[in-house]
């Protein structure tokens, strides 16, 4: 599959880059900096904002499909976000109906439902509950594929990603851990499952721990194959765990809250 990777030099493209492509899959990467070192396929130094930039990269690459990463991946104003996170999402589903691309995978968040209190499970229908700006603008950007999903029958997944760590740090991740290798199956998996129409799943490992539902991953092809449980004897407790663990959005839920 020849696949479109925006956001493709941060911290999950860079993963994503090389795991697609010993996949099988050609992918071209876009971001607003150069190509991370060892990334030889085609490359885009484009803002996703641009609607008429992004729609030269889908006429130049043609792709069969598009893996949005492209984001500020924390808070900030409400502007920014929105920026950030919709009107890069607009672009792209526009340039998809242009060009007849039908699948999206979206790297949304667990900070879209991050102000939901723990409980025993979190299911892919809890109702949008942000902790932050960015949380809201991830539910506005998931709320944008579920619209053309609807309206033009695209296939839209969205991935609400758990802790994307190379190893879990903290209490909360060994919850919330997606391990690289996880991801790229995560990945693979959205590109490709039959039809899924518009999708939620959360994007964590088969850890233990985990209260957020994995079957909504499961019943469109993903299957973690990593525990964050591993590592749980060399993490060290500190004094913020419990308020953490108050929250799907651990941090995100407490005082990072951007209001100028
Ligand atoms: C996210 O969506 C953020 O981009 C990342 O910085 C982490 O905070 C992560 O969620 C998380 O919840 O651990």
């Amino acid at each position: 599959m020849k696949v479109l990777v925006t956001g493709a030099a941060g911290s999950i493209g860079r993963v994503l880059l090389p795991g697609l492509t010993d996949r099988g899959h050609q992918v071209a990467g876009l971001d607003l900096v150069p190509a991370p070192e060892g990334h030889d396929g085609p490359w885009h130094n484009v803002d996703c904002t641009d609607p008429d930039a992004v729609l030269a990269v889908f006429e130049a690459e043609r792709p069969d499909g598009v893996v949005h990463l492209a984001g500020i991946p924390e808070e900030a104003s409400l502007a920014a976000e929105l920026g950030s996170h919709v009107v890069t999402t607009a672009a792209l589903l526009e340039a998809m109906l242009a060009h007849g691309v039908g699948r999206i995978v979206y790297a949304s968040s667990n900070h879209a439902v991050g102000r939901t209190p723990r409980s025993e499970h979190l299911g892919a229908d809890a109702r949008p509950r942000p902790d932050t700006f960015y949380g809201v603008a991830k539910v506005s950007a998931e709320a944008l594929l579920s619209l053309y999903a609807d309206r033009f029958g695209l296939d839209a997944v969205a991935c609400r990603i758990g802790s994307f760590l190379e190893q879990p740090e903290t209490v909360r991740n060994l919850s919330t851990w997606l391990s690289h290798d996880d991801c790229v199956r995560m990945v693979e998996a959205s590109l490709t499952a039959p039809a899924p129409g518009f999708h939620v799943l959360y994007g964590i490992s088969a850890n233990s721990r985990a209260w957020w539902d994995l079957e909504p991953g499961r019943e469109i092809g993903y299957d973690p194959q990593d525990d964050a449980e591993q590592w749980a004897d060399r993490i060290a407790t500190r004094p913020e765990d419990e308020a953490e663990g108050a929250h799907v959005g651990g941090p995100f839920a407490g005082p990072q809250f951007h209001r100028s």
